[in-house]
């Protein structure tokens, strides 16, 4: 019966108000009164399973809900309330019976009706065009296969046995024939139903066992980790080991805690359904209202299956799941039989391996960076580690909170995790294969590069040296004022000699430079230190969104200081500005207009704007800058650029911004329509080759400035 039905027509025990039905019976209910409304009950009760069995449907199997949260609550809310008020209407598969039942003391084994398969493994093409060749050979002839190519989650393999489209049992694979009885831990996964939801007539087979992966998403992972780590408790490896980990609790409501998903990609049997193929049975789990990998894909020609392999290996951190290779599969089934099972794995399937994105290896040391705005970060120093074609020496450690939350010790074997063009960074020690040596990591108190005491603000994990005139902190100034205002030939390298040498001390100091300041310089030829000294010139006209961009104030990217640039004419109106007027501005937030006025709060930095401008660095708008764009907006128009690895003396999103602000724009990946690749250190394998192999450039940071420089002349 729809919502509303029983709205204006209500029996006298029901109330019915906005479509919500408030049961009046009460605890001093006859028996003949309870038997009266049961049928009602009953009917309302079953509506009410139906409708939020199908938005749940809707909600985590298709990812398309058609009704509010609060709506799809408030139909929860009333089933609840009936089931409460009546016990006996109470089914196994009501949603509201997902977490259910005391916690258990062991796991009942369950014997798979039919064995649980493994995959054997290629590593490369050639390993795929073998398996093939064989196949065909074992086939007996030369006849046109097709495959179905899947997505290989790195999850833990489930197999789902429904009786008349009611979930009986959920089993984990164990050793393949004998699994764990994981049932109310899987009755807790929305996107596994517990009823099997068929439209209309239509009938759910007797008995069918579906097979599929468990997994936890990467961002669910990794908030997971952050609450072990701030309980104190001890941390998953992967996301695989955690939706391990999450469904083999004994207290089921530990498991509903954890949002494990499911992906459908067999069917162990089935009764009274023939399937020809594989795709068939994909087909058919979809219809039956269990979620399938959209990404999952019918293949004909073989040349197209190892394209679509090749795909995956660039598109897999792309993915919102942990995914280390794909499966390919003989479509037609009876070709599978034909080919049969050796051992544990069937010669009808193979998969395809993405090469490993993380490693364990020796922590050696912990090194201190300082960074630009004087922040601390903890690197760690590593026994150097192959890790997806690219040899590991360092990752970071992100801030002293996490060496210490995480417990990492030096001489610790660490997990070690770069995927794609993230930073690497260090997941956690492997706890269980200390010797006793490790020695915990001291925190420093004081800055290593300048020796002053460090500080902690309220509410930030991080710790920042404040000593304006550290030398770290001063390189990394000076190398983002070079980046952002097109110096070209003023790189990192260059920043720490001339601080070493004590030639500048503030940005200010790079426009006192005069040929003189490189005597008996190596390298400094005077061809070399005109251009240089030309570049800095060049600096004192840049567009005032630049100038902002280039002081560092935290917060306040190239977008933040171009909205700046439009509300302001000077860099003294900007100083002058309160933080309500700040505020005021589209893009400001209350974090940037603290962060600014605070900038402008310290003498040094009133100095250095005094400075620059006596220097005669302009600081003011252009009358044609006003109002508009303020950068130079064009530089990179029509140019599309893919950034990898890490870049010298400017962060990603520095780089990033430097490129969109200049009119480029930024994608993800190489194709042919890519203009440049900008790579810096330890950049991406798959992105170098694709550029390489469509012939894209292969650009560095200087270069990049080299063409912004060019642009203006
Ligand atoms: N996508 C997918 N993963 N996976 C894992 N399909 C698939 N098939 C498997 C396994 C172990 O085994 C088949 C042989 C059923």
């Amino acid at each position: 019966m729809p919502q509303g039905e029983l709205e204006g027509c209500a029996p006298p025990h029901l109330l019915i108000i906005s479509g919500v039905v408030i049961y009046k019976i009460t605890i001093n209910t006859t028996l003949e009164e309870r038997m009266a409304v049961l049928p009602e009950a009953a009917e309302r009760a079953a509506w009410l399973r139906d409708r939020i069995r199908y938005h749940n449907y809707r909600y985590h199997v298709l990812d398309a809900p058609v009704i509010s949260d609060a709506e799809y609550d408030a139909l929860m809310q009333e089933l609840r309330a009936l089931e409460s008020q009546y016990p006996e209407l109470i089914t196994p598969d009501s949603p509201t019976q997902r977490v259910g039942g005391a916690a258990q003391e062991r796991f009942r084994k369950v014997r798979h009706s039919l064995p649980m398969l493994s995959l054997g493994n290629a590593f490369n093409e050639q390993d795929l065009r073998a398996w093939r060749d064989r196949i065909l050979r074992l086939l007996g002839g030369d006849e046109q296969l097709a495959y179905v190519v899947e997505p290989k989650i790195d999850g833990l393999a489930i197999s789902l046995t429904y009786v008349d489209g009611l979930l009986t049992v959920g089993a984990t694979r164990g050793d393949g024939e004998i699994g764990e009885d994981v049932t109310a831990n899987i009755r807790t996964i929305k996107s596994i139903p517990l009823r099997i939801p068929l439209s209309g007539d239509e009938q759910p087979p007797a008995r069918i066992e579906v097979r599929g992966e468990i997994y936890l998403p990467i961002a669910a992972f990794e908030e997971l980790n952050e609450r072990q780590a701030a309980a104190g408790e001890r941390l998953f490896a992967n996301p695989r080991n955690a939706a391990a980990g999450s469904l083999r609790q004994l207290d089921p409501t530990i498991t509903a805690s954890r949002p494990l998903r499911f992906f459908a990609y067999a069917i162990g049997l089935v009764e009274g359904k023939t399937l020809r193929t594989h795709w068939e049975s994909l087909g058919y789990l979809q219809q039956l209202g269990f979620p399938v990998n959209p990404d999952s894909r019918r293949i004909e020609d073989f040349e197209e299956v190892l394209a679509y392999c090749q795909e995956w290996m660039t598109k897999r951190d792309q993915l919102p799941y942990e995914a280390d290779g794909v499966v390919i599969k003989v479509d037609s089934l009876a070709r599978q039989a034909e080919l049969g099972v050796v051992g544990r794995e069937p010669r009808w399937a193979i998969a395809y391996k993405f090469p490993a994105r993380e490693k364990t290896t020796r922590l050696l040391d912990v090194k201190v960076n300082v960074g630009r705005t004087g922040k601390l970060i903890p690197n760690a120093v590593l026994e150097p580690v192959e890790i997806g074609g690219v040899i590991v020496k360092q990752a970071t450690l992100h801030n002293f909170d996490y060496v210490k939350s995480r417990d990492i010790r030096i001489g610790d074997r660490v997990i070690v995790k770069r995927a794609g063009d993230v930073i690497p960074y260090v997941v956690g020690p492997v706890v269980d294969i200390r010797d006793g040596n490790e020695q915990p990591w001291v925190a420093p108190t004081h800055c290593p590069a300048c020796g002053e005491p460090v500080e902690q603000f309220d509410d930030e994990v991080d710790v920042y040296c404040v000593n304006n005139a550290c030398p770290a902190q001063l390189v990394r100034t000076l190398t983002h004022w070079a980046a952002v205002m097109d110096i070209v030939g003023l790189g990192e390298k260059q920043a720490i000699l001339f601080v070493e040498r004590g030639m500048v001390r503030s940005i200010a100091d790079l426009y006192r430079l005069t040929p003189e300041s490189f005597f008996g310089m190596e390298g400094y030829a005077e061809k070399r230190i005109g251009n240089l000294l030309s570049a800095i010139e060049a600096s004192k006209d840049r567009p005032l969104a630049r100038l902002i961009a280039a002081l560092g104030i935290k917060g306040v990217g190239s977008v933040a200081a171009e909205e700046l640039a439009r509300n302001f004419r000077s860099v003294d109106e900007l100083m002058a500005a309160s933080k309500e007027q700040l505020e005021a501005i589209e893009g400001i937030g209350p974090t940037t207009a603290e962060s600014i006025v605070d900038f402008f709060a310290v003498p040094a930095n009133r100095q250095l704007i005094a400075d620059l401008k006596e220097l005669g660095v302009r600081t003011e708008r252009k009358p044609e800058e006003s109002g508009t764009q303020t950068s130079d907006s064009d530089a990179l128009k029509g140019l599309i650029f893919v950034v990898t690895g890490t870049l010298p003396g400017m962060t990603r999103e520095e780089a990033e911004q430097l490129i969109t602000s200049c009119g480029g724009k930024l994608t993800g990946s190489v194709s042919k329509k890519t203009s440049y690749l900008l790579a810096g250190d330890d950049p991406g394998t798959t992105k170098i080759n694709k550029a390489r192999d469509l012939g894209v450039p292969i650009i560095g940071i200087e270069d990049l400035q080299r063409m912004l420089q060019q642009h203006s002349g």
